[in-house]
């Protein structure tokens, strides 16, 4: 695997890639060169066909303090403007491939955002999530005030973002930002991570990307264009091969060929189905 200075990937069970923001000296602060690794590696994932689930995550400490403030202090309106400052984070939100963000420790600022980026978000007990910017006499800039929004509804966002105040991962939980609290440390929690990720691997990737991308719309669409859309996406699936009636398939080294069972027709016939991904 590539090697990169800020942040680790690993491969913890067949079809899943996990990346470990590394830069513990600063609790993994989100600095420039630490966001080109992460985004170089979710691309690398994404275009892996070997991998159907990615995974991202910090220390037991802290998941990540946010955006590099040191990085950010010396900034000019016009600096930020010209380099359109930030912009390069929501690369995570064009990845087709579902991630996981598993939160132990702090996620604050930019790390609470790009923990909301993410398509699933796990916590433990030892989570701090919050948006302090209001602190530093700036605000979210990462997409924060808008699906920090969305995940708990207006007034709580309000409140969380014009006070600066931290919540747990109980409250991320039971607000609807988590969508579990595992109890115990980083170990437990990116077991958990892993076994959703697995499970999701293990699905046909066809259905997969197409899941991810109709529930995206749901944060963008109305309900009636949503629900069309949906409806679009799902007759598409008709066309992909592991939806469709079971075929043999001639395979060399296997004699005569060997019947692939796929979706539909692996369930009419009681079978594990076997995915092409096609
Ligand atoms: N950026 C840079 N360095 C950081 C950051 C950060 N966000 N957070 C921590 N560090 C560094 C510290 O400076 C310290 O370095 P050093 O040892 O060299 O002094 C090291 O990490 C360890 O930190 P602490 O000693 O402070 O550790 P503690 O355990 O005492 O405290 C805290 C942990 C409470 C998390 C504390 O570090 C803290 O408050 N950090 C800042 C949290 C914060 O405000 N984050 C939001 C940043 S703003 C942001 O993300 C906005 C993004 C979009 C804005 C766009 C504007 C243009």
């Amino acid at each position: 695997s590539a090697s990169y200075e800020h942040i680790l990937t690993s491969t913890p069970k067949p079809g899943v890639g996990l990346i470990t923001l590394n830069r513990p000296e600063a609790l993994n602060a989100l600095c420039t060169p630490l966001m080109t690794e992460l985004n170089s590696a979710l691309s690398s994932y994404d275009n892996d066909a070997s991998i159907g689930a990615i995974i991202i995550t910090g220390s037991e400490k802290a998941f990540a303090a946010g955006a590099d403030i040191k990085e950010m202090a010396p900034l000019t309106f016009s600096s930020a403007y010209t380099s359109n400052f930030i912009a390069p984070w929501s690369h995570l939100t064009t990845i087709r491939k579902p991630v996981i963000a598993a939160v132990s420790g702090y996620a604050l600022g930019g790390g609470c955002e790009l923990a909301l980026m993410c398509d699933i978000l796990y916590c433990n007990e030892k989570a701090v999530f919050g948006q302090p910017e209001i602190k530093l006499g700036t605000i979210p800039g990462a997409g924060g005030s808008q699906r920090l929004t969305r995940a708990v509804g207006k007034s709580k966002a309000m409140e969380l973002i014009l006070t600066g105040k931290n919540f747990s991962g109980k409250e991320a939980k039971e607000w609807g930002v988590a969508a579990e609290v595992v109890e115990g440390g980083l170990e437990e929690l990116l077991a958990k991570a892993t076994e959703t990720a697995e499970t999701i691997a293990g699905y046909s990737r066809v259905a997969v990307v197409a899941g991810k991308e109709v529930v995206g719309k749901s944060q963008e669409l109305s309900l009636r264009e949503g629900v069309e859309f949906e409806r679009r996406v799902f007759h598409s699936l008709f066309g992909s091969r592991d939806q469709k009636i079971g075929e043999l398939t001639f395979f060399p080294g296997f004699g005569d060929g060997w019947l692939i069972l796929l979706g539909m027709t692996a369930f009419a016939e009681k079978k594990k189905p076997e995915w092409s991904h096609e």
